[in-house]
């Protein structure tokens, strides 16, 4: 099964996709993750990319695809992945939609979590990380609200879309994505 985490900065998408990718053994592919490593090792990718992230502005688009579609070729993706913080803008959605058809493996559900600007702003400060400082969280949310959240209607009209209640604690929301996985027939 082929599965996409989409939600606000500091929703919970890491959190969570880490739990479901061993509930549904398919491994977990975070795009944030990917690209703070490449950041790490000091790579090309990595440098392109620090600026945008230390200022909250989004990877471009040909970047993060170079990164995802390398990973969606390894083996252990053949039977399905979870996609963490990808796509994040219209033209990353369509481009995913190009490389799932020549795979003959469209998505199977777009799973988008849902919580308030002021409880996310205390998550992200709280967590600390170099890119959670309070300008650079406004501007995180300002992009989410202008190049992400239109992949929510995007998904809607396909009718792939499930949201969920991503407000209580993560125990909570992990017991309601466990609802929502059930509910799609998707379990191990
Ligand atoms: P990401 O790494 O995707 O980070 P995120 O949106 O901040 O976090 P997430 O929603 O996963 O929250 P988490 O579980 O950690 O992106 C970082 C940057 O990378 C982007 O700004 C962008 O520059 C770049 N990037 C990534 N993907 C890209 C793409 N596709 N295209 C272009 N650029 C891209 O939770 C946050 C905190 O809340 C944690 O401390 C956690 O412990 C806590 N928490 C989680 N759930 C909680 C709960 N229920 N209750 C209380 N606290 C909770």
């Amino acid at each position: 099964m082929q599965l996409v985490f989409v939600g606000p900065p500091g929703a919970g998408k890491g959190t969570q996709s880490k739990w479901l990718s061993s509930f549904l053994a398919i491994p977990h592919l975070s795009t944030g993750d990917m690209l703070r490593a490449a950041v790490e090792q000091k790579s090309d990718i990595g440098k392109s990319a620090q600026d945008f992230i230390q200022d909250g502005k989004l990877v471009p688009d040909d970047i993060v695809m170079e990164l995802v579609d390398a990973r969606l070729d390894e083996e252990d993706c053949k039977n399905g992945f979870l996609l963490d913080g990808f796509p994040r803008t219209l033209e990353q959605a369509k481009m995913l939609d190009q490389l799932l058809s020549r795979r003959g493996t469209p998505l199977s559900l777009v799973l988008e979590l849902t919580v308030d600007e002021n409880q996310l702003l205390q998550r992200l400060v709280d967590r600390g990380r170099g890119d959670d400082s309070p300008e650079t969280i406004q501007n995180r949310f300002h992009v989410y609200r202008n190049q992400t959240e239109p992949l929510l209607q995007y998904y809607g009209e396909k009718d792939l879309i499930k949201s969920i209640d991503g407000s209580g604690s993560r125990e909570e929301v992990r017991e309601h994505i466990r609802v929502a996985v059930r509910q799609e027939n998707l379990e191990a």
